[in-house]
């Protein structure tokens, strides 16, 4: 991936019309890009050594995808995670398409697009943020989402869109569709943090978690790359405990599911998305 410097240059750019005159003025623009980079720890199944996650990172376009096929297709021998390869294979696509006819991508009408050629058998959740105008804009179906991080603090999260506990909003085969889904706009700046993820990062990590690993990573220069493979780690681990507390066991206690105290992850395919703003 070609890193690009951060420009704090002042940009000519167009102010909005003003009694039907376009008129030009001087302001500053922040000017930002993204320099994104993924992990991905797919669960130790021999049947399935890719697992049911998929995520694209685009750079041209400055957009990111990740998306997880939803495990229960497998009791009807449907691997979901081929619904979940193909949305974002036709995502990325469109995202290409989006950028140059129109200039811009918007991320519902790519997931619109991806949604209605996507043929697999399956469903899948998905999150899909873009880099536009120094806001990111991003839409969200099921418990994949994102993660804004400024100084070690989580200043946004999106939320999970769950129909009951561990049953995500879902994309696909009689399931739901793009209309179900939730847009964000957020305001950034440089040197914020992104962190996109699957439920195998967020049952695992709680935001305050991904805040202090990405604070010490930012604080060490590590690049996009290690910290997306050391939070992919860290969640992946806690996935295999049995005496930790975990937003997966901590949600089950809420909706009481299990008695209090108990503890542990929850198993599952790791996807991580980084991505510094300079
Ligand atoms: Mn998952």
């Amino acid at each position: 991936m070609t890193k690009m410097r951060a420009t704090k240059r002042r940009k000519l750019v167009q102010a909005p019309i003003h009694d039907g005159v376009l008129k030009e003025c001087w302001y500053p623009r922040k000017g930002l890009k993204m320099e994104a980079a993924s992990s991905y720890i797919p669960k130790d199944n021999e049947e399935k050594p890719l697992g049911e996650d998929a995520c694209f990172i685009c750079e041209e376009t400055q957009t990111i995808g990740v998306a997880d096929g939803v495990g229960s297709w497998g009791k009807k021998g449907i691997d979901a995670g081929e619904y979940a390869t193909e949305l974002m294979n036709n995502a990325s696509f469109s995202v290409l398409e989006q950028a140059e006819e129109e200039g811009s991508v918007c991320p519902l009408q790519v997931l619109h697009e991806a949604y209605w050629m996507t043929k697999a058998k399956g469903s899948s959740t998905a999150c899909i943020v873009t880099l536009k105008e120094d806001f990111l804009h991003a839409v969200n179906i099921g418990d994949s989402g994102f993660l804004v991080i400024k100084k070690g603090k989580v200043v946004f999260q999106s939320p999970a869109m769950q129909k009951r506990f561990n049953c995500p909003y879902q994309l696909g085969n009689e399931r739901d569709t793009p209309d179900s889904a939730q847009e964000f706009k957020v305001d950034v700046e440089h040197d914020d943090v992104l962190v996109v993820g699957t439920d195998g990062l967020f049952d695992n990590l709680f935001p305050h978690q991904i805040g202090s690993i990405v604070h010490n990573c930012v604080e060490g220069k590590l690049s996009p790359k290690m910290m997306a493979s050391l939070i992919a780690e860290l969640a992946w681990y806690h996935s295999l405990q049995k005496d930790r507390s975990t937003p997966y066991t901590k949600s089950a206690m809420e909706v009481g599911l299990v008695q209090e105290n108990y503890l542990g992850g929850k198993y599952d395919d790791v996807t991580v998305v980084v991505a510094k703003i300079v």
